[in-house]
């Protein structure tokens, strides 16, 4: 068993204070990112880090870094703790946050316990993970593996009008350090499950071995826009009509595709958007996932024709913009068994399992070893303010975090 012991209080304390940072005026969780509230949280945090002794860095797409490399190091190549601190819009506290603080709180621990790593730790808070603001999602990640040029993120430009790069400089964390300056020894991430599999099956630990696929869409119907009143049903070029049956057939897409598809349309736009006006626009996202790559593809290929025969048939004008693509990811079987051993150690019930959500972790690990710890969800509720965690099991989660840390860093 080992000795090690997080600071739970200080960990619970942290995620509470840093979980009231970005509050909307109607009280919701709102740290979209590059945004003034991401800013707050960036800077609470980055405070955290100084605090604690590291060495605060930005790279250029705002990745925020803390380096601890105690002088010594027989080894240059860092493990990297990460997640994120940006947040969907009325979002929960725990999504990405965990992961942060829990690896400051695992340095701090270490560091409390006199213990010499035999290579630095990293730890990050990547940009843009929820890719609510500007796509893809798990941006800050994607560029610091080289999956995305840093110019071409930085020229994402949002549904608010505004482009990432700008609103980087504009809150103060636009870095100069080129992204992916360290390659990793190891990538470990903490996280929530964001699902119902841990609760449900009473377990405290997930050694999550591998991660789904996912394909972003932004699809647009464009119709004409006419009177609601004098505009008989059979002449109508109804933008708004096409929209609702194609987002009410994703269901039927999903079940056709396989039984671990999901898809989700998350967003809708109309235009005019006004009660007596036939919709001459409607702009509407397609989330799809599924663990098998030739499943999702095929769901995407099911999903492109059905629009192009709908719009046909609709008289309406068609775009499909892919906005992410991301095939499932395979984590690092030895990381895994180190996983299964700390939580076997402290005596606490695990099991292994793919997670449903997209992480950095899954970003990483085309540059270095990487796997994820779960911990429970209740009700296996996220991206909503109800998303919760027992204390208790944040910090079980945490030392078994902590322990994993050690072990890696003590070769
Ligand atoms: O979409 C996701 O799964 C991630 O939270 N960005
Ligand atoms: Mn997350
Ligand atoms: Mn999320
Ligand atoms: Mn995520």
């Amino acid at each position: 068993m080992s000795t090690l012991q997080v600071d739970g209080e200080r960990l619970l304390g942290r995620l509470k204070a840093l979980g009231e940072v970005g509050r909307d005026a109607e009280g919701r969780l709102v740290r979209l990112a590059a945004t003034d509230a991401d800013k707050a949280g960036r800077d609470l945090t980055a405070a955290w880090l100084a605090e604690a002794g590291l060495e605060v860095m930005v790279d250029r797409i705002g990745n925020l870094f803390g380096l601890w490399r105690p002088s010594g190091c027989a080894e240059q190549a860092a493990l990297m703790l990460g997640s994120h601190i940006d947040t969907v819009r009325d979002g929960g506290i725990y999504d990405g946050a965990y992961g942060v603080l829990a690896g400051l709180e695992v340095i701090q621990s270490l560091m409390a316990a006199g213990f010499a790593p035999a290579r630095p730790i990293m730890l990050v808070a990547f940009t843009n993970e929820e890719g609510a603001r500007y796509a893809p999602d798990m941006m800050g990640s994607l560029v610091y593996a080289g999956g995305l040029a840093v110019d071409e993120a930085l020229a994402a430009r949002g549904e608010d009008g505004t482009v990432l790069g700008a609103e980087l400089a504009r809150i103060g964390y636009a870095g100069a350090l080129e992204p992916g300056f360290v390659r990793p020894h190891a990538y470990v991430e903490l996280h929530i499950e964001q699902g119902p599999v841990l609760e449900r099956e009473g377990l405290p630990i997930g050694v999550v071995e591998s991660l789904q696929g996912i394909s972003w869409r932004r699809v647009t119907f464009t119709g004409r826009a006419n009177h609601a009143g004098t505009t008989p049903m059979a002449m109508r070029r109804d933008a708004g009509h096409a929209a609702a049956v194609a987002i009410a057939h994703l269901r039927e897409l999903a079940a056709a595709s396989g039984p671990a598809t999901v898809a989700t349309a998350g967003t809708l736009r109309l235009e005019p958007n006004v009660i007596n006006v036939v919709p001459r626009l409607a702009s509407f996202t397609v989330d799809l996932r599924d663990p098998d790559d030739a499943r999702l593809a095929a769901a995407e290929a099911a999903l492109e024709a059905f629009l192009a025969d709908l719009a046909e048939r609709e008289g309406l004008s068609l775009t499909v913009e892919v906005l992410a693509r991301f095939e499932p990811v395979v984590f690092d079987e030895a990381i895994c068994q180190r996983i299964e051993r700390a939580a076997e150690a402290r005596g606490l019930a695990f099991r292994r399992m793919t997670s449903g959500a997209g992480h950095d972790a899954q970003m990483i690990a085309r540059i270095s070893p990487a796997a994820m710890i779960f911990v429970p969800s209740q009700g296996g509720i996220s991206h909503n303010p109800r998303e919760h965690t027992e204390p208790e099991q944040l910090v079980a989660g945490a030392n078994v975090f902590l322990d994993v840390v050690a072990g890696l860093v003590s070769e």
